[in-house]
């Protein structure tokens, strides 16, 4: 009710909407009406009420709770399902339950805060309140195991078009799943699997992004490295869009890879890739290679060619890129 109120007003944002209009639409009492009114402007929503003519919303505020995200998700099935917690430890875990316990595709867990927020190989991942956009999404592909690894370039393409759309900034993907503006990270990807033998029970795709910090809220540890869409663009962007463009960019672009396959997102892919041609070095706990990345194969795997002209494929690494 609180959600469908806020459409309405949101939909004629701007202008007033009486309690009558409302109450019709809504079926419910102006006690009620009244009731919903107080907690939206208690979440920060600044409402008009005047006398004879109903209510106006003149400011929302920057919130990733159920009812400003759904104003954003459209008409596809992800983000259909929200669970929202103010704070958490990590979304992952939290989606990880829910995938276990059989939550639909498309669900996501969103927090304004993570407390132990984590990125890849137990590193952890800086989710400081109000700022930035700690998702985790639930998918269900029925692919072979080993081609789990698209699906995180396919976030990662998602991701970038989504960055691009909303704020005008071209976001460069550095494999196999950073995210950078003018050489800093602005988000991470971390996808997690259920599965068995050969087959995937769901993926928990766990999606990062600094949106409104400023310099101050990074730690010294990765001041130098990190960034925000605020930083680069200069303004606040409002979180609850950004997550429905993201949303809706996932699901455009999985729904093409379940139909046609990889290749398009592989076009797509190194089309925004930051690595390619370039000299890095791929470090894993098998040791690491320096040389020039060629590309991606079909499998989404990284090609490496060393300085004796070897050819190596990368599955799971760390890029750096060594001074020159
Ligand atoms: P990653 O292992 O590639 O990156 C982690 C590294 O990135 C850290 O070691 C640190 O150097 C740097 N870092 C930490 N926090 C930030 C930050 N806020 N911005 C830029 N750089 C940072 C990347 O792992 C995958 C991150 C996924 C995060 C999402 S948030 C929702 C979900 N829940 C959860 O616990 N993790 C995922």
């Amino acid at each position: 009710m609180k959600e469908a109120l806020l459409h309405m007003l949101t939909e004629n944002e701007g202008q007033f909407v009486s309690g009558q209009q409302i109450s019709d639409k809504l079926n419910c009492s102006r006690t009620a009406i009244w009731k919903h009114i107080s907690e939206l402007r208690n979440s920060g929503y600044s409402i008009e009420a005047v006398q004879k003519r109903g209510y106006r919303l003149l400011t929302s505020p920057d919130l990733v709770t159920p009812e400003e995200v759904s104003l954003y998700t459209g008409e596809g099935s992800f983000g259909k399902k929200i669970t929202f917690k103010p704070s958490v430890k990590s979304t992952q875990e939290i989606a990880h339950q829910l995938a276990r316990e059989g939550a639909a595709e498309g669900t996501i867990v969103l927090a304004d805060e993570q407390t132990g927020g984590r990125g890849r190989l137990g590193r952890a991942w800086q989710s400081p309140s109000g700022t930035g956009i700690w998702m985790s999404l639930i998918m269900r592909p029925n692919i072979p195991l080993q081609k789990a690894p698209q699906l995180t370039l396919l976030i990662a393409v998602a991701v970038s078009k989504a960055i691009e759309k909303v704020t005008g900034i071209e976001a460069a993907i550095k494999w196999p799943n950073d995210l950078l503006i003018n050489g800093k990270k602005v988000s991470g990807i971390l996808t997690e699997l259920q599965a068995e033998a050969d087959s995937i029970h769901s993926v928990i795709v766990g999606i990062g992004m600094n949106v409104n910090q400023e310099r101050k809220h990074f730690s010294e540890e990765i001041i130098d490295i990190a960034t925000s869409l605020a930083i680069e663009g200069n303004q606040p962007y409002k979180r609850a869009a950004i997550i429905g463009e993201v949303l809706s960019e996932i699901e455009k672009l999985y729904h093409s890879y379940l139909e046609d396959g990889f290749k398009v997102i592989k076009l797509l892919w190194e089309a925004r890739a930051f690595s390619l041609g370039k000299r890095i070095t791929a470090r894993s706990i098998s040791g690491s290679i320096t040389g020039y990345a060629q590309g991606i194969t079909d499998e989404g795997v990284l090609l490496l060619e060393d300085d004796n002209g070897v050819i190596h494929s990368i599955y799971s690494a760390d890029i750096e890129f060594p001074s020159p």
